[in-house]
């Protein structure tokens, strides 16, 4: 199926048109039928030899009704853009025309209609000329008369042939359908309608109505009763599980697949200075949004209520009192906080680098997880070739650098390296498994721990690992021999620790951690001078096995002395 919106100043003859092709009269409410004029969206579809199905959402030409035109021709690929012969290029062409433009719909037929009441060559040149300046430059144009029907053939053709270089969207693609109707039936319950842009709804489906959960009960394309409808289709869907006490829904997502955006960085196109308070319409529906402008024709927006936006998502801004729009298209729905003076600046010279590929928002960011960059609609390839994959974790080559060199430092800072847990704390890493990548030459893990590798046999580096541990409730504690043997550490091993500092040996097989000696004169400093060596021995929680050794330590590196009686006191 295919589905065209309408666009044109009002009473240019949009509906009649709709009604020649259909056979259906789009302006079904009474008050239209009796104005003449269009109000609410008009939904009708016919057959086109060659392209199958071609449903049309007809939108009012009304300045009033501009809310409704825009959702109607928000979520459409395609645009039937029609002018009178007998009253070529007026404002709300103008205003149309532009909000096609921002939404950078490329694909669309000109229809010079009304041919029955003047010349149309002056009023096709017109338009034209300024569809020229637009996402629609060039598309083909066809002359034609509602009325007598004149040219309706040559609409017909030149509009399959639009169609037909319209690509088909992704049936696999997550589901976003912008509401544009809703409505209770009795018996089915509440029924959704809109323009399901791409991916496959099917009836059984577990979808979110805004945050609620529901389930599709049913489905109509087209007037009839479907298993399921991928798009580009005219959808209506009847829900089960809706909350009664929600307001109008907006959009119908697959779960997971959208983060709700609150605070979104964009480009703005077109018009003037932005009001502080502009309108945001996206999709079929609209909301009021805070700018704050980045400089640079950028722009960071905070949402009145979160939508699921990606980045690529085009949307316009609206300025309702003096109805200037920019076209605004979505950088980033994650973006960090803004707080130092010139943040903004900076913000903006990054933004700049983005376009909606992996790379730059890899460079941006750092540190990125696929199934984030899946949500907010980036692609997770290619991956460029300096960065670092864990899983589905991707750190940039830049980001990879700079972690390395701080997770030696860590390392270097430390006695017996660190562990994982540890070391993705202080790092600020969202997952330790990310460490264990990080580490390369000069580092390495052995047992959980990362520590500086050199050439140190892994069962000496699980040994001080173990050390560490038993050490680390009780510095003074040394491990009995039998302990030592257990854990591989003969004496060559032992001297080999000493020698580069990763233990502190007092004798043979008595051995503390680098530092200990350091903690012991500390606590010994805090008893009362000169105390005996029973003293010590309580303050250190030890045995005389380890406070003999050590004192006589302190005592050469002439931190502690020894007295005549026997008895000592801390220099
Ligand atoms: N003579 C003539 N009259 C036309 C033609 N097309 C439309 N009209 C008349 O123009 C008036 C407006 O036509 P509509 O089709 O309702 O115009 P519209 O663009 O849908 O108007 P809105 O929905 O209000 O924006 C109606 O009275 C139509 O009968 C045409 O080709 N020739
Ligand atoms: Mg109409």
């Amino acid at each position: 199926m295919y589905v065209v919106a309408t666009a044109g100043h009002v009473d240019h003859g949009k509906s009649t048109l709709v009604r020649a092709l259909t056979g259906t009269d789009p302006d079904r409410l009474e008050e239209e039928k009796r104005r003449g004029l269009s109000i609410r969206l008009g939904y009708c579809w016919t057959r086109l030899d060659g392209v199958g199905d071609v449903a049309f959402v007809d939108v009012p030409g009304h300045e009033r009704f501009l809310t409704t035109t825009l959702a109607g021709v928000g979520p459409v690929p395609v645009a039937l853009f029609v002018v009178a012969a007998d009253d070529p290029w007026m404002p709300q062409a103008a205003e149309h025309l532009a909000a096609l433009d921002a939404l950078g719909v490329r694909h669309g037929l000109l229809v010079v209609t009304r041919a029955d009441l003047a010349d149309p060559a002056p009023a096709l040149a017109r338009a034209v000329d300024e569809l020229s300046r637009t996402s629609l430059a060039g598309i083909r144009s066809v002359v034609c008369s509602g009325r007598t029907g004149a040219g309706l053939d040559d609409l017909r053709r030149e509009l399959t042939a639009v169609l037909r270089d319209v690509a088909p969207p992704d049936p696999g693609a997550d589901v976003r359908l912008w509401v544009d109707r809703e409505f209770h039936v009795r018996g089915t319950g509440t029924v959704v309608t809109g323009t399901l842009q791409a991916g496959t709804l099917r009836v059984g489906d577990r979808l979110l109505l805004d945050d609620h959960p529901v389930r599709v009960r049913g489905l109509e394309c087209l007037g009839e009763q479907v298993p399921r409808a991928s798009g580009v289709a005219r959808v209506a869907v009847a829900l089960a599980d809706r909350p009664a006490d929600q307001g109008p829904g907006r959009v119908l997502v697959t779960p997971d697949a959208y983060d709700a955006v609150e605070l979104a960085d964009v480009r703005v196109t077109g018009g003037g200075r932005l009001p502080e308070r502009p309108l945001l319409h996206v999709g079929a529906t609209f909301l009021s949004v805070h700018a704050r402008p980045l400089g640079g024709g950028l722009a960071r927006l905070r949402l009145e209520h979160p939508l699921p936006l990606r980045v690529g998502d085009r949307a316009l801004l609206r300025d309702p009192g003096d109805r200037s729009l920019w076209g605004v298209e979505v950088l980033d729905v994650d973006p960090p906080a803004l707080r130092r003076r010139g943040s903004g600046a900076r913000r903006a010279a990054v933004l700049d680098t983005l376009d909606g590929t992996l790379a730059p928002e890899l460079a941006a960011r750092g540190l990125v997880h696929r199934p984030g960059l899946r949500r907010r609609g980036i692609p997770t390839g290619p991956v460029p070739g300096d960065a670092l994959v864990h899983g589905d974790w991707i750190v940039s080559g830049r980001e990879t650098r700079r972690l390395r060199d701080a997770l030696a430092a860590l390392v270097d800072a430390s006695t017996a390296g660190v562990t994982k847990h540890e070391a993705a704390q202080r790092l600020g890493l969202p997952h330790a498994g990310l460490v264990e990548a990080l580490v390369a030459p000069p580092l390495r893990e052995v047992a959980g721990r990362v520590t500086r590798g050199d050439d140190l046999p892994d069962r000496l580096v699980a040994a001080v690992a173990a050390l560490r541990d038993d050490l680390a409730e009780s510095p003074f504690a040394a491990p009995d021999a039998d302990r030592l043997g257990r854990l591989g550490l003969e004496p060559a091993g032992l001297a080999r620790l000493a020698r580069e500092g990763r233990v502190l040996r007092l004798r043979d097989n008595v051995v503390l951690l680098p530092g200990a000696d350091d903690v012991a004169v500390q606590r010994l400093g805090e008893l009362e001078q000169p105390f005996t060596t029973s003293q010590a021995r309580q303050a250190l929680v030890t045995s005389r096995r380890v406070a003999l050794p050590l004192l006589e330590h302190l005592d050469r590196t002439g931190r502690t002395v020894r007295l005549p009686d026997d008895r000592r006191r801390v220099r």
